[in-house]
């Protein structure tokens, strides 16, 4: 197995300080040294190399720091560790991986990367892009040097209002972005995000296919709740258009604060239980809706049919005990689900010691610490008198060894059975690595470029590398799904999902039809009515009042 080209793999943050840098006195610039070195000694010496940038909200958010204007300002530090996310950046290094160890694509250049976390903040999202831009370990505008590998594309940056920040940067220096997560239609002007592409759909597509499955039950009279940012309002905004285009009734519209109050939470309740629609459509986020849904089913808000945006109809968070009643029937639309062969044994693979934030991982899923000076501080803390007993000092409670089994956690990290934005991430990848295949194997003499030029491998610009990557077209390892970019967008496709509970009340999410299009007016829907459960049981679709 080969070892991708390592230039750093360390996001801004750092536990420690929650200063900007992440290498302490470590610069960026001899680790690469450091690395690349190491590579010298295989037979890896002759080839290229490229960095791969990638940008993941590995944490919930930033902390709220001081507003001390009398000392100097630091970067904000980050927590709330999210295993969903951290799967998704392993995604990203496991097809690095794959990708170096292939023959037949990129032969004479091995793939690095560059991971930043922009811990759900646009402030970090913008830090981490001026960062990778300049190659340095702060944020200096105009100014590349680094590594000395060229960076490839950044391939992020989390929700669709981080994407929207970073793709105006990197617009700017005609750099491109692949986006796995920021489906917002705002981002498809051109005009505004000029190198900004995405393997997740476009939503247009989505607030079509649910336009579509409204008006496939015959639906007139429908409710609506939309999370209070870019993904919410625009979803929802054109999924209204269509229906009422189509001569359907809205007959409330609820925006859901993105930081909300009970009494925000109380009012829409009212509105549910007050409104005589029993199809209620909601765009929103599993963390903006998950307050609502407790809620709800504390009041025992039943016989709602509700119809599940992408970002919560497969999440794990809603999937709580005691939903049932409330939810069960819930009709949504999910991205491309796919098996990737090998990944979960990567996962599994994890050094904890490789990085901080594999340290910080291994930390918060085993709730221990690797550091054995920290774990002995604690341990003389907790005990009585301070002293502790020889067996104690060997091992003090709380330290774990990095030989902790993995398998046996059963969290969204070790959990493969959903690989939908995980698949994002990875067609991502392969994207870029086959743009870069395109670019180095260009003929010399029949180039794209000025005089019919190609360009350098080693030394490409990176309006070059949008060229190719715009032009792309590829059959994804392992699922055979072809790719190209059409202005950026790819083709939408959805599954559609029935939640169907048991009689134990356990949750399965049943693929009961799918939606095809390249573009929302051709679109095609597919729904196997006999395969629906509704809500409470029912095998017959429910009626709109
Ligand atoms: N794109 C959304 C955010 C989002 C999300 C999710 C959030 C998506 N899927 C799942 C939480 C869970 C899709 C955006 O902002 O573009």
């Amino acid at each position: 197995m080969t070892i991708p080209y390592v230039c750093h793999t360390i996001p801004l943050h750092n536990r420690e300080d929650h200063g900007p840098m992440a290498y302490g006195s470590v610069s960026t610039e001899s680790t690469c040294k450091l690395k690349a070195k190491f590579n010298l000694n295989s037979y890896k010496d002759v080839k290229k190399k490229v960095t791969v940038g990638g940008m993941f909200s590995v944490h919930q958010r930033i902390v709220s720091g001081t507003r001390n204007t009398s000392t100097l300002p630091v970067s904000s530090g980050c927590e709330g560790f999210n295993f969903r996310t951290f799967r998704w950046t392993q995604t990203m290094l496991f097809a690095i991986q794959e990708i170096n160890a292939r023959k037949d694509l990129l032969p004479n250049t091995d793939l690095g990367y560059v991971i930043y976390d922009s811990c759900f903040t646009i402030s970090k999202a913008v830090e981490g892009t001026l960062t990778y831009l300049t190659g340095q370990d702060v944020a200096v505008p105009n100014y590349r040097c680094g590594s000395g590998a060229p960076l490839a594309a950044l391939v992020g940056a989390g929700g669709s209002d981080l994407s929207i920040a970073t793709a105006r940067i990197l617009g700017l220096y005609h750099f491109p972005q692949v986006s796995y997560f920021s489906s917002c239609s705002a981002l498809q002007s051109k005009f505004q995000f000029p190198t900004f592409l995405r393997t997740i759909p476009n939503d247009q597509h989505q607030s079509t296919a649910m336009a579509k499955l409204v008006l496939h039950f015959g639906w007139t009279w429908v409710g609506t709740i939309a999370a209070d940012d870019d993904y919410g309002k625009y979803g929802i905004k054109e999924f209204k258009e269509q229906v009422e285009e189509a001569g359907v009734c809205i007959s409330f519209s609820e925006t859901l604060p993105t930081v909300a109050s009970p009494e925000d939470i109380a009012r829409v309740v009212d509105t549910v239980v007050d409104s005589t629609a029993k199809i209620i459509v909601v765009f929103a986020s599993d963390v903006n809706l998950n307050p609502l849904i407790a809620e709800l089913v504390r009041n025992n808000v039943t016989n709602r049919t509700w119809i599940a945006s992408e970002a919560w109809v497969t999440s794990a968070l809603i999937n709580q005990p005691g939903i049932s009643s409330v939810l069960g029937g819930t009709l949504g639309f999910g991205v491309r689900r796919a098996e990737i062969p090998g990944l979960q044994d990567y996962l599994l693979r994890l050094d904890p010691y490789d990085n901080t934030l594999t340290e910080e991982f291994w930390e918060t899923a085993f709730n221990c610490t690797l550091d054995y000076a920290k774990a002995m501080r604690q341990a003389r803390l907790s005990s009585a008198n301070g002293s502790l007993s020889r067996g104690a000092r060997a091992v003090p409670e709380g330290l774990c060894n990095g030989k902790e089994g993995l398998l046996q956690l059963h969290n969204t990290y070790t959990d493969v059975s959903q690989l939908r934005i995980t698949y994002n991430v990875y067609k991502a990848v392969y994207a870029v690595a086959n743009a870069l295949h395109n670019l180095e194997h260009c003929v010399v003499g029949q180039g794209p470029f000025n005089k019919n030029s190609c360009a350098d491998i080693s030394a490409f610009e990176p309006w070059q590398l949008m060229y190719y990557l715009k032009n792309v077209n590829f059959t994804v390892p392992h699922t055979a799904e072809e790719i190209y970019f059409d202005q950026g967008e790819v083709a939408g496709y959805y599954d559609i999902i029935n939640w169907q509970f048991n009689d134990d009340g356990e949750l399965s999410y049943v693929h009961v039809g799918n939606y095809t299009g390249k573009d929302p007016s051709t679109a095609k829907m597919e729904i196997w009515n006999s395969s629906i459960v509704w809500n409470n049981g029912q095998f017959e679709p429910p009626r709109s009042v």
